[in-house]
């Protein structure tokens, strides 16, 4: 199927909004939320993307810097004043450039806005989605006590939020899943770990089996995939690959390595829905179930992300939740909201269905930039 797409202008802004909360991985702590918006205008229509790169390089090696530079000057050029059979070929257009994926996703997921509501269709119908709400869970930070998180669990489950993720490191893991099973019973729990372990702390991992988690999410170091192999033969609680899979071949490796029994997806991660869409399908495949990540996108980057969970192998929840857990206000209006059930609806009008408010955007905007024809 042909679903043309043609870009006459890309606008870049800098985009910068404080945190309702605090967020800690084993990263560090963040207070706000530095990213880039991209508008993508054609044929009287206007597509909208968000770019997940941070202000810092430690979840992957993008930057809101290198992010800006590398659509401004390298992959803007490729695409603006072309049209395309259909958004997807985006990704091959931007083959040229090696890796960079947040800043490719960013460009191609404003086209395939773009492309939906020339069409006048909802995205998750152009991407292949089969329902129409999504379940959704939390993640939750590192807190300074085990008391705050067990508040902060117990909000969330009231809350309605279908599965709780847990973020840990060396010092804040074990101690932590106990709480949560001995206050919460067994609710539907893992942890993520964000690469913050090596092989040595087998043992360590190995004794969280006996906590029956959902997943290990990430526990070694993005690029070891041998070595996450090597740990899942010696665990019994099923790992979840993130940060190591930017592509769909890794994926692919990964699962025939035995690496991972389940995959994160995220758009950005991956350079976009086409990608998300292969791993997607090479998952399904394979019996081998995914769920979508969060990047703590704004209300752009969340819509596009709950269209993408709407395709069918999307069967554990995932990281998507509600606006106010992140934004108030948020970028769009409404936000996106959370039944009492734990599901998100997936909006029916036409590209990504959430309506932005435009002063808002522009007040948060730092610096802009635009590309024409
Ligand atoms: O709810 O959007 C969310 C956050 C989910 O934990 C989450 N994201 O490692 O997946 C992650 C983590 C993250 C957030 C990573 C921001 C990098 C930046």
């Amino acid at each position: 199927m042909t679903v043309p797409v043609r870009i006459d202008r890309l606008r870049l802004r800098l985009v910068r909004l404080p945190l309702v909360a605090f967020f800690e991985t084993s990263f560090g702590r963040v207070y706000d939320r530095t990213f880039i918006v991209v508008q993508a205008a054609g044929d009287g229509f206007e597509g909208l993307g968000e770019c997940v790169a941070d202000v810092d390089p430690y979840y992957s090696p993008e930057t809101n810097v290198t992010a800006w530079h590398v659509i401004k000057d390298f992959l803007a050029p490729l695409v603006v004043g072309r049209s395309f059979a259909h958004p997807r070929d985006l990704f091959a257009a931007f083959a040229r450039v090696r890796g960079h994926n947040m800043a490719k996703a960013a460009i191609e997921m404003a086209a395939w806005d773009l492309a939906a509501r020339a069409a006048n269709v909802p995205l998750s119908r152009m991407l292949g989605g089969t329902r129409d709400e999504i379940v959704s869970g939390v993640s939750i930070g590192i807190q300074d006590s085990l008391d705050q998180l067990a508040q902060k669990i117990e909000t969330e489950l009231a809350a309605g939020y279908r599965r709780i993720k847990i973020k840990i490191k060396p010092g804040w893991d074990s101690s932590a899943v106990e709480m949560a099973r001995s206050r919460f019973g067994g609710i539907p729990l893992m942890v993520d770990a964000n690469a913050a372990y090596t092989l040595e702390h087998a043992g360590l991992l190995a004794s969280l089996d006996g906590f029956d988690l959902m997943m290990i999410e990430q526990p070694l170091d993005y690029e070891d995939i041998r070595d996450h192999a090597e740990l899942q033969a010696r665990i019994k609680t099923p790992i979840c690959l993130d940060e190591s899979i930017h592509a769909p071949r890794l994926a692919e490796d990964a699962i025939a390595l035995g690496a991972c029994r389940i995959i994160n997806i995220k758009p950005g991660r991956l350079g976009g829905h086409g990608q998300s869409i292969r791993v997607h399908d090479s998952c399904a495949a394979r019996g081998v179930p995914v769920w979508h990540g969060g990047m703590l996108e704004s209300g752009i980057g969340r819509a596009h992300n709950i269209h993408l969970a709407s395709l069918p192998n999307f069967t554990l929840p995932g990281d998507i939740a509600a606006s106010k857990r992140y934004f108030v206000p948020d970028l769009i209006e409404p936000g996106i909201t959370v039944s009492s059930t734990g599901t998100i609806r997936v909006p029916i009008g036409p590209g990504i269905g959430v309506d932005v408010d435009w002063d808002r955007l522009e007040a948060a905007t730092i610096e802009h930039y635009d590309v024409r024809a």
